[in-house]
């Protein structure tokens, strides 16, 4: 039963049932999440404090710039599941390849697995806006007690058995589900603990905000830029507002709540969009469709994605239903215009 104002650790104790194969050890692993959460959350805060913002002098393996402080919740999160023996193995967006977690006594028989994007949308920091930190779980599917492998990271989202985020704004939220619907924590910080702010979370089922990267605009596949004409056309409830922070899991939980649809579609620029299939989309997809929304490639669902690398990309439509459903009928219309 969901109380408001719980706090996620006794929410978790009386929701233990309703979680898939509820061991106990998912609890333990959200748990997990939920300290490394904290830790980042304190940094993140301070970083215009102190001198931790700028490149950490590294590229990430898509040859991107990393900043200190996405390094930072990188190794605060995956020390947190190691330290805590919780998990099998760990891939995530800031490292080239998973990691085996062989457990102390080398005989870890964790069923799960954890792949994330530690710091999401970090470019925003520096300029005091809202990041997040996205997370998705899944069983491993190679036998329990052996290292992990690639396939037990290569599953298609519908295996997921949990997903959330972090979202670190003017509070810190924690916002997940584990495939019976969506509840939304919010940190308070005096005293450390999460409460159940946003119980069932539902997302509107049409909206009138529009959030892309406008600026990528003549990139655009025709059916994308069809539908945002469609969007600014005075017809109906439209014009719809466009509303573009640059920080997905923001933008996503703005129109999470207040209805809309969030588009970074593929153009003659990045034939796959920028986004990753396995840290980013995957995971905004399950909670999105456990909320009642839609995620789509443009033409199909997210998670039916079969992932072929860790670090894959995929165009990523998502947000309300009737919303998305507009998008892919213009993607269709146009399918062979791109
Ligand atoms: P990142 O993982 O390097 O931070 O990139 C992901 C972010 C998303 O949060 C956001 O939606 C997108 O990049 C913004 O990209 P762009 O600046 O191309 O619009
Ligand atoms: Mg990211």
């Amino acid at each position: 039963m969901v109380k408001k104002n719980q706090t996620l650790g006794e929410f978790i104790i009386e929701n233990q049932e309703a979680f898939p194969y509820s061991s106990g050890e998912l609890s333990r692993l959200i748990r997990s999440i939920r300290l490394g959460a904290k830790v980042v959350n304190h940094e993140v805060n301070k970083a215009g404090l102190v001198d931790i913002v700028g490149n950490y002098g590294e590229t990430n393996v898509q040859g991107e710039d990393q900043q200190k402080l996405d390094v930072y919740a990188n190794e605060k999160f995956i020390q947190t599941l190691i330290n805590r023996e919780i998990v099998c193995g760990i891939a995530s967006e800031e490292n080239d390849d998973f990691i085996i977690i062989p457990g102390k006594k080398k005989d870890n028989r964790n069923k799960y697995v954890v792949l994330m994007d530690p710091l999401d949308g970090s470019s925003n920091i520096d300029v005091n806006v809202s990041v997040g930190t996205i997370f998705s779980i899944y069983r491993r599917v190679s036998e329990i007690g052996t290292p992990v492998t690639k396939e037990d990271f290569l599953q298609p989202g519908n295996k997921q058995v949990a997903a959330g985020y972090i979202i670190y704004g003017t509070s810190t939220m924690l916002v997940y589900t584990t495939g019976s619907g969506v509840n939304g924590f919010t940190l308070n910080p005096a005293l450390g603990s999460w409460y159940l702010s946003h119980p069932d979370m539902r997302f509107p089922e049409d909206g009138r905000i529009y959030s892309i990267n406008e600026g990528n605009y003549v990139h655009f596949p025709q059916g994308v830029k069809k539908y945002i004409k469609y969007c600014q056309e005075e017809e109906g409830d439209r014009p719809y507002t466009s509303r573009y922070i640059g920080s997905m899991v923001s933008d996503i939980h703005r129109n999470m709540i207040k209805g809309g649809i969030f588009m970074y579609p593929k153009s003659s620029k990045a034939h796959k969009g920028k986004l990753r299939l396995l840290y980013e989309c995957n995971p905004m997809a399950f909670i999105v469709e456990q909320a009642g929304g839609k995620a789509s490639d443009g033409y199909k669902r997210i998670m039916d994605i079969e992932p072929e690398e860790l670090h894959e990309r995929a165009p990523f439509f998502c947000g309300s239903k009737n919303m998305v459903e507009k998008a892919e009928e213009f993607m269709e219309k146009y399918r062979d215009k791109e």
